[in-house]
């Protein structure tokens, strides 16, 4: 997964796109953004213990681990001679339906469910906040699923309308039941298509916006 960023990183793919669409001055905040259990916290995790020596938070198979917003500072990349200064923001998985039952069949008991259930979705609200102050997005979706579905077609409305370009990242693709063409198709499906430049240096799966 890492190494794959580093090939963006060292074609200077970000720093270009990125310095472009917020000027050289402003500080890159990428945030990520998906459902829960996705693997945006394995994903950020493994670029943040990578690129400076520390995790950034809690990996779990229960959905919803991440309950709050996590920033990374200063994750600065050092690759052929580029310096490529950012900060990576850690969000909370975005769902449209959060019920303290469905968290039961993972040993959780009812009063740590209803906790895990309220801290979930304050975390939402506070992922939403955040898209005021990140200037990227990985939208990390789990490929062994079905990505249209609201909460993806939400962010991916809120990302256009405030003109946040962002990627979509197909994760978990080492599982069988996996599929990147589904991922791929689902950018034209909702209205969105990959741009030339994204076709050319695509990560998996990419979608518009630069
Ligand atoms: N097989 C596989 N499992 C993954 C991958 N990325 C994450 N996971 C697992 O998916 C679960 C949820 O991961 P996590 O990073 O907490 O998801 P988040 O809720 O989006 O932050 C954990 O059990 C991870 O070990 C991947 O690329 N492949
Ligand atoms: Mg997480």
């Amino acid at each position: 997964m890492a190494n794959v960023m580093f090939k963006i990183f060292r074609r200077n793919y970000f720093r270009d796109v990125f310095y472009k669409l917020i000027g050289r001055n402003k500080k890159l905040k990428i945030g990520f953004y998906g459902h829960p259990n996705s693997g945006k916290t394995t994903l950020a995790n493994r670029m943040t213990t990578d690129w400076i020596g520390q995790p950034l938070g809690l990996v779990s198979e229960v959905p919803h681990e991440t309950r709050r917003v996590y920033r990374q500072e200063h994750v600065t990349l050092k690759q052929d001679g580029l310096e490529l200064d950012f900060d990576i923001i850690d969000t909370p998985g975005i769902a449209t339906k959060i019920d303290y039952k469905d968290f039961l069949e993972f040993g959780l008991s009812e009063e740590e469910a209803k906790e895990r259930a309220k801290e979930a979705t304050k975390g939402i609200i506070e992922a939403i906040k955040w898209l005021d102050d990140v200037n990227g997005v990985l939208l990390v979706v789990d490929a062994t699923q079905d990505p249209l579905t609201q909460a993806n077609i939400t962010i991916m409305g809120n990302l256009e309308a405030r003109k946040i370009p962002f990627l979509i990242v197909a994760n978990k693709i080492d599982l069988p039941q996996a599929s990147t063409e589904r991922i791929k198709a689902f950018s034209p499906s909702t209205g969105w298509s990959p741009s030339p430049l994204c076709r050319e240096r695509m990560w998996k799966t990419c979608t518009r916006s630069w």
